[in-house]
């Protein structure tokens, strides 16, 4: 099978693969597991002074990314990649779920825009189909981390990336529950012990122990997700 296609329109391509280059998603790139493609939106600007934005009609502070530009961007990357989901990381978008992720990685790939300034000119959004993804809610300065949060959440999930390392399927979300807490030696750190459960060698009651902590974590601290597990 062909790798997994990340392909990323910014204004900041010297970002990448940043943090994508090292530990388990960099060795995955060395790998060609997956490969990284980039596209300077700058390099689609038409004047001469290469302009990506301007000032937002009907006024307000800021700018915006032009739509001209922006869709010569995109229009090449889907050129070069069609069939592939087009994506723009933007703050209003919808939340990234682990089940969109697990999409996304079974897929081509994916085309991803990355704003900055205020944001992109509605009508590139709206003529070229591109779904709208948020990480959270919290205010970035561009797309660009959230682009990269985007493939490794995927890039972690293809096969032959992460090994024998972990079982998936109990991981924190993909089990709709966090995960219990993790201990190893020494056994006494600063006065503080293992729990005794883990050391007793009877792998049915650590089981119970760990579902039973998952649990309490997952009610005080995420109430939503324990609300949704409860209801499946
Ligand atoms: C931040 C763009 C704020 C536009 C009111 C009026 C991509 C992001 C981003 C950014 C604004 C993501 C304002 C979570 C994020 C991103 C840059 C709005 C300020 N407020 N996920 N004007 N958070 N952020 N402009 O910020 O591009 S995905």
């Amino acid at each position: 099978m062909a790798h997994w296609q990340a392909t990323v329109l910014t204004l900041f391509p010297e970002m990448f693969p940043g943090p994508l280059g090292l530990s388990l998603s960099g060795r995955a790139l060395e790998e060609q597991l997956w490969r990284l493609s980039l596209l300077n939106i700058r390099d689609f600007a038409q004047d001469r002074h290469r302009s990506v934005d301007d000032t937002p009609a009907g006024g307000g502070a800021g700018m915006v990314m032009r739509a001209d530009v922006a869709a010569a961007a995109i229009d090449a990357a889907a050129g070069a990649f069609p069939g592939t989901p087009r994506i723009y990381l933007s703050p209003r978008g919808t939340p990234l779920t682990q089940e969109r992720v697990r999409g996304l990685a079974s897929g081509p790939g994916c085309i991803l825009f990355c704003g900055r300034f205020e944001g992109l000119d509605q009508r590139v959004i709206d003529a070229r189909g591109l779904e709208e993804i948020s990480i959270g809610d919290y205010v970035l300065s561009g797309g660009e981390l959230a682009a990269m949060v985007l493939i490794d959440a995927c890039v972690r999930l293809l096969p032959g990336v992460l090994g024998a390392e972990a079982s998936l399927a109990e991981e924190s979300f993909e089990n709709g529950l966090l995960e219990y807490p993790h201990y190893t030696r020494p056994r006494l750190w600063e006065g503080l012990e293992i729990p005794e459960v883990l050391l007793s060698g009877d792998h049915a009651r650590i089981a119970r122990w760990r579902q039973e902590q998952s649990e309490r974590l997952t009610a005080s601290r995420r109430p939503d997700l324990h609300l949704r597990k409860k209801q499946d």
